[in-house]
């Protein structure tokens, strides 16, 4: 049974080629983009009904949802100990960490749409792009001070809540300035060197969406 992974480089579905990589399950990649209108093909909105990525194909079943394909892939293939089953003294820390790295990626596909989306770039609001530039680098400090206290987003180690929250960091760089976050830029060091990482940027493809390494309003 083939695995396919409905990708677009340097998206969400980073969190599930990266998590796939840590498994050792090296997927079929199927990349689209955003602005050629193939999220909204009926075939594809047949596996993901928002059209949006990642969507998965493993096991015989189409999941959507990067947390929901996360936390399937940990329950079924347990070997790997990367999720935290219910019962679990780190279950709640997981949970937490799992749905944060979400809080922080709406404020990233806020800025995304500002940035880049807008059909007008005179419809883009300085206002709007300061505030929720602001908005995301608050979201950063709870995790700041986490790695504070512990090396990754588990305090017992590795765990797919790194894969989800992981993505997000890295995709935070490209409007927030990291300089202030000595210890999220260590930790991502540390996320990078993982021979899986490699693996999965290898997969990944060029970004066919952002042609800047970072977007700042000026003044
Ligand atoms: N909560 C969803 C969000 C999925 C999502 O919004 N993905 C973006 C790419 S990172 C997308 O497909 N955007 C397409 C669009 O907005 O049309 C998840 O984590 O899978």
């Amino acid at each position: 049974m083939s695995t396919v992974l409905h990708h677009i480089p340097g998206a969400r579905s980073f969190r599930i080629l990266w998590l796939l990589q840590e498994m050792q399950i090296t997927p079929t990649v199927k990349t689209y983009k955003i602005q050629d209108g193939s999220l909204r093909h009926p075939d594809f909105m047949a596996k993901s009904p928002a059209g949006r990525i990642p969507a998965l194909e493993i096991d015989g079943e189409v999941i959507y949802e990067s947390g929901a394909i996360t936390e399937y892939l940990c329950e079924t293939r347990p070997e790997f100990g990367l999720g935290r089953a219910p019962g679990d003294p780190e279950r709640i820390a997981f949970l937490e960490m799992m749905h944060y790295s979400e809080t922080i990626a709406h404020l990233i596909a806020g800025l995304n749409l500002q940035w880049i989306f807008l059909r007008n770039p005179a419809d883009r609001s300085e206002t709007v792009c300061k505030l929720e530039a602001r908005r995301l680098q608050a979201s950063l400090v709870p995790i700041e001070e986490l790695l504070g206290r512990q090396d990754h987003m588990l305090a017992s180690g590795f765990s797919a809540a790194d894969t989800m929250v992981g993505f997000s960091l890295t995709a935070s760089q490209r409007y927030v300035r990291f300089d202030r976050f000595p210890k999220i830029l260590a930790y991502l060091d540390r996320m990078t060197a993982r021979p899986a990482h490699a693996l999965a940027t290898a997969l990944d493809g060029e970004s066919n969406v952002f042609d800047k390494d970072f977007y700042e309003v000026e003044a």
